[in-house]
């Protein structure tokens, strides 16, 4: 808090994509002044991306929230102060609770690329609204893996790619995306060493394909016969690791049957790519030491996205490419970022809920009726839906319906425009901040952000709301927290010691936990560390969880883990674990992984049926609607001044496809879809396949300049896409393969 912009360097982590790179920053006045890699963060170690550097557009953006807003019934907003809103926010939703139920208002959202603590401590007031059933943007790429990993082993896994011989990257382009530490620098690493090798799955000639050895180019929507001719070679060449699948994996005989019927010329032909490229991609993968494997959204959001996930993980799981150094792993994590026991189905449509959450597809149709079931009031926290979840034109109309809806943001998205209340959150460089992207092996680590500035004049930070909301329900007393608060002051064995006698003898505390922490560990913390509290019953959890690596990481129990957590500026090693500890981590009784979905193998056996195409004579292009850019950070940042180029997210295009339709390299294209029509500059592109366009993720989002005019510039991706191409075991949508048309418009 500092005005001289050479003063020290102050810590803090990158929010702009789920790696959270440590940077030093310093400030001047409000702004973030300088930043560069933090050497000191024990995961990135000084790296960043070219997208660090502009992350003061976030923290000064023009058309962040500096006020409570209530919306008038014409439609505009008036600012309202905190207790009145906060009053007939918890009031609203309480009425909807007695009317109908508390399982009607619904969560969406919880956390973004950098920040969790919010998500943290919803919790508290939902339980004590009676409130059921939630979705973010996990369920609208992530969910379907996991159907497949809770049935395998029980977890998420991990790559270890830093250290791989042979890196697979399936509908994953990291040089762009990054996800895993220090990308760039590992995947030039991987390029540059002819004794390592990287295998690309994926239609367009990315910047990640480039470096490849094996780049399998299929036709967009094909990687399960891709992946199913791949994981058949490796049976039917005896490529399978035999001693490892003898020791330690259940059903392999049934996978193997299934795999042996798969005709793999005939495959390789269905996908698009040689037969020859297909056996020299698996024999390496069946010859290395080790393989890592990172799949993303080009599988995850394409048709037969929960197969593809099987297939995937079936060439890592034959070839025995766990718990090993280099290879797949079952890491440790600080928090759940999937509830272990959310699954049931949902009350409208009775679509599968996985991880506790409601399919993002299906949220329009769970409020758009009038079953008795319906969702009738919801609160939105940093997420963006009615711009990233497919078919905006319907997502609005259903948010835009609902009896109450809340948004908590930092800035006027294109959600809180719906909203009947706009609650601004203070930044994420304006209080404690952490993530719990938190999945690295053998070594994780959790960083606890401090705050840089004041929170803006106005906002508060998102712990501090929810408790106040808590309090607004008066479901505990302060007679309940004295003993809890006495506790704290004395340290934290005397808190931990009063802790857990509070939660055996007060049923109404253990619903409200992280309100308990907040309210009473909180204001014990130091630094303004309030908002960290909740971690303190994380650490513990962690600690038991994983006690041996917790101690090999230097924290003898949960006070030490959390204490380390407060004092550490640049990231805490919370776990090291051995190899062998993998086995442990699988959550099956027999330590074994169960290989024989039979869901899975059912679909697998299917695909040697016809499938219809997608596309039609209408709609003879598929468009991968919503591509990471060097340009791109999901809706974190509002304002175009941001990007240093590609300024309005063009149309990349195939030079055979632009010749056809009469389009050229900085013309202008109109893209109609089912789900609606858009336009776009052109990029004619020798990395696009014929029959095959792109449109970046992030863009057509308002922003309102100096002189108070609004822009939108780029496609907003979601205003081309339906919800009703989802996966049919997950629901997670097909964003990456929207039949689609595009046609030629007279330049601007
Ligand atoms: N720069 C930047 N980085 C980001 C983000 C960002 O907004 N901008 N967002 C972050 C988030 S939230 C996420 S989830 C990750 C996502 O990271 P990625 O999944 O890597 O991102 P995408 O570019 O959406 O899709 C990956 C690839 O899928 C390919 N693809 C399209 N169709 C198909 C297909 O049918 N089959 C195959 N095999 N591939 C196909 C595309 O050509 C693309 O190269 O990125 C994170 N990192
Ligand atoms: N067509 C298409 N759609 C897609 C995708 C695609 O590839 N194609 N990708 C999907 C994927 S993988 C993802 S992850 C989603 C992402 O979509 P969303 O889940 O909507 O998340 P973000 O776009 O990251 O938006 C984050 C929001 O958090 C707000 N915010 C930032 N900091 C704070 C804070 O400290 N507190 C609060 N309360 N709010 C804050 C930002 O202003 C922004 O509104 O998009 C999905 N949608
Ligand atoms: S965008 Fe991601 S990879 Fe780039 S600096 Fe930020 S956190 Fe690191
Ligand atoms: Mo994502």
């Amino acid at each position: 808090m500092t005005s001289d912009p050479t003063a020290e360097w102050q810590p803090t982590a990158c929010i702009l994509c789920e790696c959270n790179c440590g940077i030093v920053v310093q400030t001047r006045d409000r702004t973030i002044a300088k930043i560069r890699g933090d050497k000191a963060h024990p995961t990135s170690q000084g790296y960043t991306c070219n997208k660090a550097l502009r992350l003061d557009h976030y923290q000064n953006d023009r058309n962040r929230l500096t006020s409570p807003l209530r919306r008038r019934s014409d439609g505009s907003y008036e600012e309202i102060d905190w207790d009145t809103a906060i009053a007939e926010i918890a009031a609203g939703f309480a009425g909807i609770r007695d009317e109908h139920g508390g399982d009607k208002v619904f969560y969406y959202g919880g956390g973004g690329q950098g920040n969790h603590l919010g998500g943290a401590y919803s919790g508290a007031f939902l339980k004590a609204i009676g409130s059921r059933y939630r979705s973010n943007a996990l369920a609208q790429e992530k969910t379907g893996e996991h159907l497949v990993d809770r049935y395998l082993y029980g977890g998420h896994t991990r790559g270890e790619f830093a250290r791989a011989e042979v890196s697979v990257f399936v509908g994953k382009n990291p040089w762009m995306s990054q996800s895993f530490p220090r990308a760039r620098v590992v995947l030039n690493e991987i390029a540059k060493d002819p004794g390592r090798s990287m295998i690309v799955i994926d239609p367009v000639v990315t910047d990640t394909a480039k470096l490849a050895d094996f780049h399998l180019r299929v036709r967009p929507g094909t990687d399960a016969w891709c992946l199913a001719a791949l994981a058949a070679v490796l049976v039917t060449e005896d490529l399978c690791d035999e001693t490892f699948l003898a020791e330690h994996v259940s059903g392999v005989d049934e996978v193997r049957d299934v795999l042996r019927e798969v005709p793999i010329d005939e495959y390789a032909r269905r996908c698009g790519v040689d037969e020859s490229l297909i056996r020299a991609a698996a024999r390496r993968i069946g010859a290395a030491a080790s393989v890592s494997v990172f799949e993303d959204l080009g599988i995850q959001q394409a048709p037969n996205s929960t197969l593809s996930s099987y297939l995937n993980k079936l060439l890592w799981v034959l070839t025995g490419n766990f718990a090993k150094t280099g290879a797949q792993h079952l890491h440790s994590m600080f928090a759940p970022l999937f509830s272990a026991s959310g699954v049931g189905r949902t009350p409208v449509t009775g679509s599968p809920i996985i991880a506790g959450l409601v399919p993002s597809n299906v949220v329009p149709e769970e409020i758009l009726t009038d079953h008795p079931g319906r969702i009738r009031g919801m609160i939105v926290e940093s997420s963006n839906p009615a711009h990233s979840v497919a078919d905006s034109a319907t997502v609005r109309e259903a948010l835009g319906s609902l009896e109450l809806l809340v948004v908590i943001d930092v800035a006027m998205t294109e959600t809180a425009r719906l909203a009947h209340y706009v609650l601004p959150a203070a930044s994420q460089f304006e209080k404690p901040e952490a993530t719990f992207f938190n999945l690295e092996f053998p070594h994780n680590t959790f960083h606890l952000r401090h705050a840089l500035f004041e929170p803006l004049a106005g906002t508060l930070p998102e712990p501090e709301i929810w408790a106040r909301l808590v309090r607004a329900l008066n479901v505990v007393s302060d007679d309940d927290l004295r003993p809890l608060r006495q506790a704290a002051a004395q340290g934290l064995d005397a808190y931990a010691e009063a802790f857990l006698v509070a939660v055996r003898t007060n049923p109404a505390l253990g619903r409200v936990l992280p309100f308990v922490l907040y309210e009473t560990l909180g204001p014990a913390l130091p630094d303004g560390l309030a908002g960290a509290a909740a971690l303190w019953g994380l650490a513990q959890k962690t600690a038991m969880q994983y006690p041996e690596a917790v101690r090999r990481a230097g924290h003898v129990d949960g006070n030490a883990l959390f204490e380390a957590i407060l004092a550490g500026r640049s990231g805490v090693t919370f776990s090291e674990h051995e190899y062998v500890d993998d086995f442990d981590l699988i959550t099956h009784e027999d330590k074994r992984i169960r290989l024989a979905m039979p869901e899975m193998l059912a679909d697998v056996r299917a695909l040697h049926a016809d499938t219809p195409l997608l596309t039609s004579d209408e709609f003879p292009i598929v468009l991968s609607a919503g591509e990471r850019r060097a340009n791109t950070a999901n809706d974190i940042m509002r304002d175009p001044a941001w990007r240093k180029g590609d300024v309005d997210g063009a149309l990349r295009i195939s030079v055979e496809d632009a010749a056809a339709i009469g389009l050229v390299d900085g013309g202008r294209a109109r893209i109609v879809t089912a789900a609606g029509s858009a336009e776009a500059t052109v990029e004619v592109s020798e990395v696009m396949l014929p029959g095959h366009v792109s449109l970046p993720n992030g863009y057509g989002v308002d922003h309102v300049d100096a002189d108070g005019l609004s822009h939108t510039p780029g496609v907003a991706p979601n205003a081309l896409t339906s919800t009703q191409w989802r996966d049919a075991h997950a629901g997670t949508p097909w964003h990456k393969h929207v039949p689609a048309r595009v046609e030629t418009l007279p330049a601007v």
